[in-house]
C-alpha cells in the first residue's frame, strides 16, 4: 500500500515517522509532482496538481477538521474525503472558547489594565443570565464547547443545519430559526464549517440582530466574518468586542486594524491545533478499516461541503 504526505505548512519528517510506525506495512512518502499513483494520501491544503495527478486515490485524509481548502479546489465528487474527527481538538476548543468567554464576562482585560497601573479596583459583578452564549455549529467541536460553557453555568443555545436535541440546550436549526437564535444571544461563537452557505454569515445585518453589547468569538474560519463590518459595529457600541482566532488572510497582515483595536483580541489560528499522535492514530485506524471494507466516520458529504 502506498500513501503520500502532501501537507502545506507541516514539517514532513515527524509525520512520516509517526505514519510509518503506525502503518509499518505501507510505503509512505512525501508527494512530488509526477509521482506514481498511491492508494491513500494525508493532506492539508494540497495543490490542484496533486488532485489532478492522483484521481485513483481511495481516500484523502485531511489533517484538520475543516476541509474548505480542499472543497475550493476541483475535486471529483467520487473522491472520499475524510476530515479529522476531534483527534484531541475538541478539548482545546473548549479551553479556548471558555477562556475568551470568561475573560470578557469577568472583565479581566480591565483588571489587567488597572494592575499595570498599580491600581487596586473592583468591577461590579455581572449576572451570567445576562450573557447567554449562542453557538453556531453543533458538530464535534460545537457540542464539546456547549458542555464546557454549561460547566460554568452560562445559559447556552445552539444553531445548526439540521434539528438537534441536546439536554438543557435550546437548539435552533436552519435559516428559518436563525433570527430567533441571534436575538437571544449575547456571546456569539462561530464553529461552522466554511461553505457557500456560511461564508460571510457574520455581517452588519446578522451581528446587529444580537443582543445589544454582544461579544463575538470566531474560531472557525476568517471568511465567516465580513471583516469590514466588525469595527464599525464595535465603535458604535452595538458590539462590545471580539476574540478572533481566524482571518480572511492568514497570517493576518501587519497593517490590519484588528491587531491594534483595543476591543479585539487576536490569536494566530491556534484555538485547536492538530495533534500529530492523535491524528496519525485516527488516520491509521481508518485506513485499516477501509482496507477491511468497514465503514468509517468523518467522511465529508460533497453536497453539503463539510
Ligand atoms: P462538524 O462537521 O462536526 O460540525 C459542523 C456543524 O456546523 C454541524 O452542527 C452542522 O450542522 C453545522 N452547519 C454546517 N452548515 C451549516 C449551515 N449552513 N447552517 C447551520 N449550521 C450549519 O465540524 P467540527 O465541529 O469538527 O468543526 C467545525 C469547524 O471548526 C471546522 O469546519 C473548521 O472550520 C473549524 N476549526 C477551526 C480550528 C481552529 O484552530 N481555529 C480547528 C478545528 C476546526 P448539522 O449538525 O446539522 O450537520
Ligand atoms: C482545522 C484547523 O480545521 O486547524 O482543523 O483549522
Amino acid at each position: 500500500m502506498k500513501i503520500y504526505f502532501c501537507c502545506t505548512d507541516f514539517k514532513a519528517e515527524p509525520w512520516l515517522a509517526a505514519l510509518r510506525a503506525a502503518l509499518p506495512q505501507a510505503q509512505i512518502e512525501v508527494w512530488a509532482p509526477g509521482a506514481g499513483p498511491a492508494d491513500y494520501a494525508v493532506v492539508w491544503a494540497p495543490p490542484q496538481q496533486f488532485l489532478d495527478e492522483q484521481p485513483q486515490i481511495k481516500a484523502l485524509f485531511n489533517i484538520g477538521a475543516g476541509v474548505d481548502a480542499l472543497t475550493q479546489l476541483k475535486l471529483s465528487p467520487k473522491t472520499k474525503l475524510v476530515r479529522l474527527d476531534d483527534a484531541g481538538m475538541s478539548v482545546q476548543m473548549a479551553e479556548y472558547v471558555t477562556h475568551a468567554l470568561i475573560r470578557h464576562f469577568r472583565e479581566f482585560d480591565v483588571y489587567a489594565a488597572d494592575v499595570a497601573n498599580a491600581k487596586w479596583s473592583f468591577r461590579k459583578p455581572r449576572l451570567r443570565e445576562d450573557f447567554p452564549v449562542g453557538i453556531m455549529g453543533l458538530g464535534v467541536l460545537g457540542q464539546r464547547v456547549v458542555r464546557a460553557v454549561q460547566t460554568f453555568e452560562f445559559p447556552v443555545r445552539g444553531w445548526s443545519r439540521s434539528p438537534k436535541e441536546l439536554h438543557g440546550v435550546p437548539c435552533y436549526a436552519g435559516d428559518a430559526q436563525f433570527a430567533e437564535f441571534l436575538a437571544e444571544t449575547k456571546v456569539l461563537v462561530c464553529l461552522l464549517p466554511l461553505t457557500e452557505e456560511t461564508r460571510g454569515i457574520m455581517n452588519r445585518e446578522t451581528l446587529a440582530q444580537l443582543r445589544p453589547g454582544a461579544y463575538v468569538i470566531n474560531v472557525a474560519r476568517g471568511a465567516h466574518l465580513v471583516e469590514e463590518d466588525l469595527i464599525p459595529l464595535i465603535d458604535s457600541g452595538q458590539l462590545a468586542g471580539a476574540t478572533l482566532d481566524v482571518f480572511r488572510q492568514e497570517p493576518l497582515p501587519a497593517g490590519h486594524p484588528f491587531w491594534r483595536h483595543p476591543k479585539i483580541t487576536v490569536t494566530p489560528h491556534t484555538s485547536a491545533r492538530t495533534l500529530r499522535d492523535e491524528s496519525v492514530a485516527q488516520i491509521a485506524g481508518k485506513i485499516v478499516a477501509l482496507e477491511q471494507g468497514k465503514p468509517i466516520a468523518g467522511v465529508v458529504d460533497h453536497h453539503k461541503g463539510y
